[in-house]
């Protein structure tokens, strides 16, 4: 666009500020730590500004960065009605009602999980110093309590549920072995190390809420040398899948409503139900296109609260059988070491082979059905980058080839171009992001010459399908369609 060209270049570069660190992907993308301060020279798009750092150029995510305020308060940085980033007090405020912890307890693979390992590891927990974060009711501290011999646990809660809690624990005789302790764990001051840190902290997408960050933080504090966590480990699992269901209700319909064409809504459809992961769906077993993946794994005794700012997995799917490839599931599985020589461990896995759990499973739709066959491999990379603003969100990117070996007509090689999605996880998000999802660089162009500042819709490179020979000339803000004659790009009108 020549006018905004025109304004970038008399502008003169404004200085930003890093909120977190970011690591670029691709040659054109700067990599930042937090607290660097850059100088922007344009903002081509909402989301992806034109920086320098240090003399090096080179598209930066603009939600990473701030302008500086005129002059920095050291004493009064917190502006009345500034929003906490953890949002602490929604958080809190809806465990502080029943609606959350009744579901929770209803869940029966979840808390049987956690009274399994505790009943497994009985003998060991003997006279063991014990620390329950978040405990919410108190159920996992009392199956120790009812199940153990501890010698004291530590139930730690920030919520005003506490007070109940307290009274449960009176209720059902405990109160010589439990202490409810009210207030975040991590202004917790406790007279002695622990032995055993349990917590069930896991969100949606295993993640999601990031209480991770507050086990972590305890762990480095008050778990003693040699201390166990419970649960030891975690790991998120991905696999292609069919959604015919939910596809119908909210794309296909648009198709023929009452006799009606309402195709021309289909593009808001997928803006509005496509680009925000589907959390609480259910996966059938038969709708898993190939073996799932573990993606990420977390080790709970190494895991360091910076590595959570952006964690990167792999996964390459072997497709089992043909299908419409409609999206990703994903969900997590954690294990939970034994304190007895040789015991089993207790797992706790929320995929679709497994129980349903209140969790369920968290669907990535693409933004359009691609068919692929028995024999096609699908790999990729995904990143899970948390908001640097909102502490308890995060982003989750994909990218993605599929390689075909039979859908091919002219006998060569078919392979889809990489896709990006930038999926937004939460509200928040949603509100610091424009509607627009843009990329720079990406694979699109990578076997064809073109602008390395490539930017796109991502529904319309979802289809992109590039075959050997064929080129195509994205400029930036091009769609990529496909024709009847192949693949072509032209700018978003
Ligand atoms: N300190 C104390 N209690 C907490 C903290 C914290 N930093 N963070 C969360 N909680 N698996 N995603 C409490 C919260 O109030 C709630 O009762 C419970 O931990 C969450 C447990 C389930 N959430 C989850």
């Amino acid at each position: 666009m020549q006018t905004e060209k025109e304004d970038e270049d008399d502008a003169s570069p404004e200085e930003y500020v890093a909120l977190s660190s970011f690591t670029g992907s691709g040659s054109d993308q700067l990599s930042f730590h937090s607290g660097d301060r850059l100088l922007v020279h344009a903002k081509p798009s909402s989301e992806w500004w034109w920086a320098e750092l240090h003399e090096v150029i080179g598209y930066v995510p603009a939600r990473y960065l701030r302008q500086e305020a005129a002059e920095e308060d050291d004493d009064d940085d917190e502006e009345e009605g500034e929003e906490d980033p953890w949002q602490d007090e929604e958080y809190f405020g809806s465990y502080g009602t029943l609606r959350l912890h009744l579901e929770m307890l209803s869940d029966k693979s979840r808390t049987e999980a956690y009274r399994q390992v505790i009943l497994s590891n009985s003998a060991s927990l003997r006279n063991k110093v014990v620390m329950d974060l978040g405990c919410g009711t108190g159920i996992i501290s009392l199956f120790c309590a009812q199940l153990a011999q501890p010698s004291v646990v530590y139930a730690v809660e920030a919520s005003s549920m506490s007070e109940y809690t307290r009274q449960l624990v009176k209720q059902n005789g405990c109160e010589e072995l439990v202490t409810v302790l009210q207030g975040r764990a991590e202004e917790l001051e406790l007279p002695e190390q622990v032995d055993i840190l349990v917590s069930e902290w896991m969100g949606n997408c295993l993640l999601f809420e990031f209480m991770v960050e507050s086990v972590l933080l305890a762990r480095d504090r008050w778990l003693r040398e040699g201390g166990v966590m419970w649960p030891s480990s975690a790991a998120l699992t991905l696999v292609p899948c069919q959604a015919h269901g939910y596809y119908a209700e909210k794309m296909a319909f648009w198709e023929r409503p009452y006799g009606l064409d309402f195709t021309p809504l289909q593009p808001l459809a997928q803006q509005e139900f496509f680009t925000k992961p589907k959390f609480s769906h259910l996966i059938e077993p038969d709708d898993c296109l190939a073996a799932p993946c573990n993606v990420i794994c977390l080790d709970m005794y190494t895991l360091q609260v910076k590595d959570l700012e952006e964690i990167k997995g792999q996964f390459h799917f072997c497709v089992e059988k043909s299908g419409v490839f409609h999206g990703f599931t994903a969900w997590f599985t954690v294990h939970f070491e034994s304190l007895e020589t040789g015991g089993a461990a207790v797992e706790l896995n929320t995929g679709p082979n497994s129980e349903p759990t209140h969790w369920k499973q968290t669907l990535f739709m693409l933004d359009r059905p691609v068919s692929v066959y028995a024999g096609d491999s699908i790999h990729g990379t995904i990143v899970l980058r948390r908001n640097p603003v909102w502490r308890r969100h995060m982003t989750v990117t994909m990218h993605w080839n599929i390689n075909s070996s039979t859908e091919d007509t002219d006998n060569c090689q078919a392979n889809f171009d990489s896709l990006t999605i930038f999926i937004k996880l939460g509200q928040r998000l949603s509100q610091c992001g424009g509607d627009r999802f843009s990329a720079s660089g990406g694979d699109l162009q990578k076997n064809s010459k073109i602008l390395s500042s490539v930017e796109f819709r991502v529904s319309e490179v979802s289809a992109a399908r590039r075959r050997p020979g064929k080129k195509c000339d994205c400029r930036r803000n091009a769609t990529v369609k496909r024709g009847s004659s192949g693949w072509t790009c032209s700018p978003i009108a």
